[in-house]
């Protein structure tokens, strides 16, 4: 029978389960990586599984996230990684070697092979066919243990490209109009497979644009085949050995497929406060413009920084802006180094930051209050920038350029000037100086004050006795559960980082969930659609089970986070009927008997309102493992009864 690209590399990593879309199935995983900000309590977890080193073929520890160190606490994470990489066989890439998908892309990444990593972008592999997966760093810990990963066996979507992208149309804003298209919600469970001849006019770079943000619809992953554009990419990088040709099979059957003309695609910006609240460009034209960010694991290639520096050569930005550079490599800043190119960012005003993370996750140059800041990057959720009040919009390299340099939006294809069109380099500057492999099994592990022990957890009781400790309404994304820029320094000590679940919502529902937990009165959260969509750190749910929260009961939940719940031993339940989120208030004391059975022998639960004195239905659909390790309370609780 005719293939997919992502039935044939799910195939061929197949263990266990039914490969029917909505089957939860087991994988082998091949790579994985972590970085810094999700790292530490992976390794955490790791250390607590007691195996003396990695199975995978490869496993890499980038960091990337905490590089400011205002305070001991980001260097003592690095240190701590650092042993721990030698101590279990690990890659490790210091920080300055820049952010994890993009050096991953130009130095490990491997078509054909799955990737689980535990940050939500992982899927930027896919831009050369790998099967690549966001996960929680309990997961890629299990996976660094030679342990499978589980997941709900996709629907795959084609996505058939056809056209070619006109000047001053990027990549960026193919994955805009799609977001547009498709929005963030109601894509879980989905692959996006891009095929056709528009597919084949774009360059490795700009697949991975696209795969990285597809994140941002809320799918398993995205993926490209592995033709002779990603063979050119590897030769490029000296690594022309590890290619092979990948492609679905000319007849594949895709759930359905979405078609997209690229010579159609315009300029495109995600305005405040969504990725997908998407309009072209020229609808905002004239907004002024405050702050300019290019860089981020979307938008940080060699080809983006060298396009934003051809389209500002011998200009300088306008008087009203802030520009930031952070190249997403030491590969790509030597490059425009090298070459002259940083040299033109420098004289037009350009105020380069180091090759991370960094605005992108509020790690410094939070706007100005109310300011419009527009940014290359992936998300705009509100306060993720490190200023509530600013007003973040999402473009391609080439409009921020633009917009740098007129202080005001503009699309791009109306500055009248030449478009600065840049070809991938046939050969990159290889220098991984900056990546270690030792192996060291007696390495001594280095822990500073700043790491803590990952808590444990009880099993679920039989019968909960709850309150309703918070009632939050759509598209509560995980930098809402679980604030990052500031608080990223407490990754590694949830009992610190764990005050400020929720912060921007309700600073005392921390206080008021360890309160009801001290009284043995859990805490249920009560939330709309999409719950949990946005990043991979399962500091989401680890913090809320630290404060007591059992049970969160959504209208629906993001793929990543409803893992991570049930990885912690907090049980995600959906609302049968919608209406009943509006009754639940938040203080409304909640009854759930007999849990344990029940689970086990229904898809859904009475849930007793004793307050208002009522009933309501709730639903789950997990697998018999989930539901034991949701009983067991967690995975690593789990797995040790197994052993
Ligand atoms: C993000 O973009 O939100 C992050 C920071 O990279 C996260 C991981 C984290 O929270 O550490 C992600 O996308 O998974
Ligand atoms: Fe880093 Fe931003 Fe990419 Fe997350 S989205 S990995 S914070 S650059």
């Amino acid at each position: 029978m005719a293939k997919t690209l992502t039935e044939k590399i799910l195939g061929a990593h197949l263990l266990e389960g039914e490969p029917r879309p909505g089957e939860q199935v087991a994988i082998k995983i091949d790579q994985t990586l972590t970085q810094d900000a999700t790292g530490t309590m992976a390794y955490l977890q790791l250390e607590a599984m007691a195996v003396p080193e990695v199975k995978t073929e490869l496993s890499v520890s980038y960091v990337d996230h905490n590089t400011l160190q205002m305070g001991f606490e980001n260097a003592d994470d690095h240190r701590y990684l650092q042993s721990i990489a030698e101590k279990y066989g690990l890659y490790f890439s210091r920080a300055g070697n820049g952010i994890c998908h993009q050096v991953h892309l130009e130095r490990f990444g491997v078509p054909g092979k799955t990737l689980l990593g535990s940050d939500s972008h992982t899927p930027t592999g896919g831009g050369f066919g790998m099967i690549s997966i966001g996960a929680g760093g309990l997961d890629v810990a299990v996976a660094m243990t030679g342990g499978p990963f589980w997941l709900t066996y996709p629907r795959v979507v084609g996505v058939k490209l056809t056209g070619e992208l006109n000047d001053w149309v990027a990549a960026k804003d193919v994955i805009l109009t799609l977001l547009k298209m498709l929005t963030t919600k109601g894509n879980v469970g989905t692959v996006m497979e891009y095929f056709g001849p528009g597919a084949e006019t774009l360059s490795v770079p700009e697949r991975a644009t696209i795969t990285n943000m597809g994140a941002e619809l809320g799918v398993t992953t995205s993926v490209f085949p592995s033709d002779r554009v990603a063979k050119a990419f590897l030769e490029a990088q000296g690594r022309g050995d590890v290619w092979q040709e990948l492609a679905a099979d000319a007849d594949a059957e895709y759930d359905r497929v979405v078609e997209i003309d690229l010579s159609a695609v315009e300029p495109m910006v995600a305005q405040p406060h969504s990725p997908d609240n998407v309009v072209p460009v020229r609808e905002i034209a004239g907004l002024k413009v405050d702050q300019v960010c290019i860089g981020s694991c979307t938008n940080s290639s060699y080809k983006d920084l060298a396009t934003v520096a051809g389209i500002l050569d011998a200009k300088a930005i306008a008087p009203n802006v802030s520009f930031v550079v952070a190249p997403g490599s030491k590969q790509v800043l030597r490059m425009i180094a090298d070459d002259g190119h940083l040299a033109k960012l420098v004289a037009a005003g350009a105020r380069v930051a180091e090759a991370a993370c960094g605005f992108c996750i509020g790690m410094g140059h939070a706007p100005a209050s109310e300011a419009v800041s527009v940014r290359t990057s992936n998300r705009n959720f509100k306060g993720r920038s490190g200023t509530m009040s600013a007003l973040v919009y999402l473009t391609s390299p080439e409009t921020a350029a633009v917009a740098a340099w007129k202080g005001e939006f503009l699309d791009p294809r109306d500055a009248g000037i030449p478009y600065p069109r840049v070809a991938v380099p046939a050969t990159f500057t290889v220098d991984d100086d900056l990546i270690s492999h030792v192996h060291d099994p007696d390495a001594e592990i280095v822990r500073g004050p700043n790491i803590g022990e990952p808590p444990t957890n009880v099993p679920l009781p039989d019968e909960l006795e709850a309150e309703v400790t918070l009632k939050v309404g759509d598209k509560i994304t995980t930098d809402h559960i679980m604030p990052a820029g500031p608080r990223l320094k407490y990754r590694s000590n949830v009992e610190a980082y764990s005050q400020f679940v929720f912060e921007g919502v309700d600073a005392t529902f921390a206080a008021r969930a360890k309160e009801n937990a001290a009284q043995g009165l859990h805490n249920v959260v009560v939330a709309g659609e999409s719950y949990g969509q946005g990043s991979s750190r399962e500091h989401a749910a680890l913090c809320p089970m630290y404060l007591g929260v059992k049970t969160v009961l959504a209208k629906s939940f993001e793929r990543i986070h409803a893992a991570n719940l049930v990885n912690f031993g907090i049980l995600p339940l959906t609302f049968r009927d919608a209406g009943d989120y509006e009754k639940l208030e938040a203080g409304d004391r909640l009854k759930l008997e007999n849990l344990h059975q029940k689970l086990r022998s229904e898809k859904r639960l009475t849930v007793k309102n004793e307050t208002k004195g009522y009933s309501l239905e709730a639903a789950h659909n997990l697998s018999e493992r989930q539901i034991a390790i949701v009983k067991a309370g967690g995975l690593l609780n789990y797995q040790r009864s197994q052993s």
